[in-house]
């Protein structure tokens, strides 16, 4: 029977393996979209925005100060997630854990980022969201900010093929930038090319002016502050392009967008529209980016084949336009970007890591619905592989959960996931489960002061709180339940030494 099953497996990667070559891609899971042709899978299009706030939406605080109907709008017709976390407190880990599903610790980059001539860091041979897709039948997009390295060169040589890059990683289409938005070199790149070559230098930008940038390496007419239309111009004919030419086949959109992010570069149509300077002028571009890719969904008639998810890769550093101190934009504007939450981008604090989650898919996802199952943005892939029922190997996703119980709204007996591992942009752990949120040091392990220090002799060693009764993380509980801070060590300890989170 086991050898059954293990030969019709071999003859279905096969059969997947040769449609895939015919696709120009490689062969990664077991099925082939042939297996289900009745089954009418969605659209999916993830959107991710750079350091946009739990608190900066209007469904998550009331006390906003920015304005975000598009992003309301899609909270109100699906469902708003209370305690979705990014696996990292800043850019690179997190996107490595999205589009893998296995947190980006595990790799060589235990922590900060990546810079923009960084060479690649996902394995061509490892699975990701769009090889898993594009395996069973999806057309596959990524536009954007990449941030996760091009080309295998120490510093990459931007005027050779760019390569690997996201269409070595499961993406028919790329259509973005390097990195950051304030990290050169500032060029758009077209599946593994430079549409202009970077050949000449710009002067670091002026936080009160244009935005903050590094000094660096520019294609000539590009500009920093055309490149959120440009990438949502990109984004809405990418969809218009598909529903015509490929209407019977579901594509995946994973669109990271370089907003909120420095340099702080809203564009002229949006200014004064937010009552939080610059910054929230922005933040009001990426709500009306998500509107414009919501608008080309219901032009085209997709939208009711469609999931859409739109979240944030990290925590908002609350930083002004004029200032570039974190926290000024609490002080000057009165705004709280990260709500209620402790701490701010790359901060081991909830600040730095829950993220806002909403997620539209008609039909499936009940509307205006609420939940606070505690998930992790890792968790795509097993979710995706869980719409196209595929099982994920061993060797992938070993971070990822499926969470299309909770989005699809079933009542479920236990939490999905067994816990949350948080990281810090110093490399700072933490672990959390259920109420309890265990840090492995003291300080904010990332941009708020102290970063980390030394505990006196018979002080707490690391952090332990209460979240359901303490959300601002103010009481460190750690001297009096021993027995908690043993046992999400181990468990913490237990996921680092087997080399996944998820049940294998
Ligand atoms: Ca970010």
């Amino acid at each position: 029977m086991a050898q059954d099953i293990r030969r019709r497996d071999f003859l279905r990667a096969a059969s997947a393996a040769i449609a895939s070559l015919a696709l120009g891609g490689c062969a990664e899971t077991s099925e082939s979209p042939a297996d289900s042709p009745d089954a009418k899978r969605p659209n999916i299009i993830f959107i991710m925005a750079d350091d946009m706030g739990y608190g900066d939406l209007g469904c998550y605080n009331k006390e906003s100060k920015i304005p975000t109907p598009n992003m309301d709008r899609l909270a109100a017709e699906g469902m708003r997630f209370t305690d979705a976390h990014s696996p990292s407190a800043v850019c690179t880990p997190t996107r490595y854990g999205v589009l893998t599903g296995r947190y980006c610790w595990r790799t060589r980059l235990t922590k900060g980022v990546l810079g923009g001539y960084s060479p690649a860091l996902i394995d061509t041979g490892r699975m990701t969201v769009a090889s898993l897709l594009k395996q069973h039948g999806y057309a596959t997009a990524c536009i954007g900010k990449w941030h996760l390295g091009l080309g295998s060169d120490k510093k990459t040589d931007f005027d050779k093929p760019l390569v690997p890059g996201p269409n070595e990683l499961g993406f028919d289409y790329f259509y973005g930038i390097s990195a950051s938005l304030d990290m050169p070199p500032y060029c758009y790149i077209e599946n593994g090319r430079a549409v202009a070559k970077p050949t000449l230098t710009i002067e670091a930008g002026k936080a009160n002016e244009d935005g903050w940038w590094r000094k660096g390496a520019i294609a000539p007419g590009f500009r920093h502050v055309e490149v959120l239309p440009k990438l949502t111009e990109k984004a809405v004919e990418y969809i218009g392009d598909h529903a015509r030419k490929s209407p019977d086949m579901p594509f995946f959109m994973y669109f990271a967008l370089p907003a909120p992010h420095c340099p702080i570069a809203p564009a002229d149509f949006v200014k004064g529209r937010s009552k939080a300077g610059g910054y929230g002028d922005y933040v009001v571009e990426v709500d009306w980016t998500v509107g414009q890719v919501v608008r080309a969904l219901e032009r085209d008639g997709l939208a009711g084949d469609t999931l859409i998810i739109v979240t944030s890769d990290n925590g908002s550093p609350g930083r002004t336009k004029i200032k570039r101190d974190p926290y000024s934009i609490i002080e000057i504007y009165g705004h709280y970007p990260n709500g209620d939450l402790r701490g701010i981008k790359a901060d081991i604090w909830d600040g730095g890591h829950r993220e806002p989650f909403v997620a539209r898919w008609p039909g499936k996802i009940p509307a205006g619905a609420t939940t606070d199952e505690l998930v992790c943005l890792t968790d795509l892939l097993a979710s995706c592989a869980a719409i196209v029922e595929a099982e994920l190997p061993d060797n992938a996703g070993e971070d990822s959960y499926n969470i299309l119980p909770a989005l699809l709204g079933q009542k479920l007996d236990e939490p999905i996931r067994e816990a949350v591992v948080h990281h810090s942009s110093i490399g700072m752990f933490s672990i959390r489960q259920g109420k309890w949120k265990l840090i492995l040091g003291r300080g904010s392990g990332g941009f708020s002061s102290p970063k980390i220090y030394e505990p006196k002799p018979g002080e707490p060693k690391g952090q332990l709180y209460n979240l359901q009764d303490d959300l601002a993380e103010s009481r460190n509980l750690w001297s009096e339940h021993p027995e908690i801070v043993e046992r999400l060590t181990s468990l913490l300890e237990k996921y680092k030494q087997q080399g996944h989170s998820r049940p294998l």
